[in-house]
C-alpha cells in the first residue's frame, strides 16, 4: 500500500487533509508543490489533478481530490483512530459543519488571504507573463480569482467576506457553549476543517474582531486542537514556507 500526499504549506486545504493522515498514523510520501512557482498549473501536476489545485491524495494510483472528500475517503479506508462519529446522527452533525465551512467560510477567509498576499505576488509579475500564467489555470473560477487578486478585490466583496467570518465565529462560539467539539462530544473532521481554514489564524488575521474577548471558547478550542500531537506535527514538519511568505493566509508562527 502506498499513499502519496501532494500539498503546499500546512495551511488551509493542505493542512486540512494532512491532519487526518497524521492523526491516523499513516505512512505517506509527502510531495511538496510550490504554489509560489505555480507548480500546481504545470503539466506534470495537471496530469495528476486536471483542476490544478492542491492537495491531492494518491492511494495506490487512485487519485482523490477535494479535502472534504479526501478526509471522508481516509475515514472509510482507514477507520482506526476515527475522526467521524460512528453513529449516523453524529456523522450528520459533522457533515453539516463541513458543508457550512466549505460553503460559507473557506472562500471568504481565502479572499482576505489572497487580497493581502497573492495580490502582491500577482502584481509583481510582468503583464505578458501574467497572461501566460492565467492561460495555464484550468479552473475558470481560479483564473478569475488570480486576475482579481492582481487588480484588487473590491471593498464590497471584502466587507461581505468579513461579514461571513463574523457570522461563522459567533456560530462556532455558540456551538462550543453546548458541546466541547463542533459536532458534539468527539473531535471530528469538522474541527479539523474549521481549524485549518479559520480557527488557527482568525485572531491574527482579524485583530479588529477582538476574538479573545468575543469568542473565548473558540480560543480555548483552538488551543486544544493545536496541542494535539498530530496537529503539532502537521504544522511543524512540512512547513516549507519561507519566513517572508508566511503571511499567505495571514498565518505567522
Ligand atoms: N475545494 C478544494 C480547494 C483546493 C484549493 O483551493 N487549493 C488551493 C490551496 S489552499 C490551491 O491549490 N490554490 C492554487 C491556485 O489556485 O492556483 C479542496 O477542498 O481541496
Amino acid at each position: 500500500m502506498t499513499l502519496k500526499y501532494y500539498h503546499a504549506e500546512p495551511l488551509a486545504n493542505s493542512l486540512k487533509s494532512m491532519i487526518p493522515l497524521k492523526e491516523k498514523g499513516l505512512d505517506y510520501e509527502s510531495i511538496y508543490v510550490d504554489l509560489h512557482k505555480f507548480e500546481q498549473h504545470q503539466p506534470w501536476f495537471t496530469a495528476i489533478n486536471p483542476e490544478g489545485q492542491v492537495p491531492v491524495l494518491d492511494h495506490d494510483g487512485t487519485i482523490i481530490t477535494h479535502t472534504t472528500v479526501i478526509n471522508e475517503y481516509l475515514e472509510d479506508v482507514f477507520p482506526d483512530e476515527p475522526l467521524r462519529p460512528r453513529d449516523p446522527v453524529g456523522a450528520a452533525r459533522m457533515r453539516y459543519w463541513n458543508k457550512f465551512i466549505d460553503e460559507h467560510v473557506m472562500n471568504f477567509v481565502s479572499m482576505h488571504g489572497w487580497h493581502r498576499m497573492v495580490g502582491v505576488i500577482a502584481r509583481s509579475i510582468d503583464g505578458g507573463d501574467f497572461e501566460q500564467l492565467l492561460a495555464n489555470i484550468p479552473l475558470p473560477d481560479q483564473r478569475k480569482k488570480w486576475a482579481t487578486a492582481r487588480s484588487g478585490f473590491s471593498e464590497g466583496d471584502l466587507a461581505n467576506a468579513t461579514a461571513k467570518i463574523d457570522y461563522a465565529v459567533d456560530k462556532v462560539e455558540q456551538q462550543l457553549a453546548q458541546t466541547p467539539w463542533l459536532a458534539g462530544a468527539e473531535y471530528t473532521l469538522a474541527d479539523i476543517n474549521f481549524y485549518s481554514h479559520c480557527g488557527m489564524m482568525v485572531e491574527r488575521m482579524f485583530p479588529e474582531m477582538d476574538i479573545a474577548k468575543r469568542a473565548p471558547r473558540l480560543v480555548e478550542w483552538r488551543d486544544r486542537v493545536t496541542a494535539r500531537p498530530a496537529v503539532a506535527a502537521a504544522l511543524k514538519s512540512e512547513d516549507r514556507t519561507a519566513p517572508g511568505l508566511r503571511t499567505w493566509s495571514g498565518h505567522v508562527r
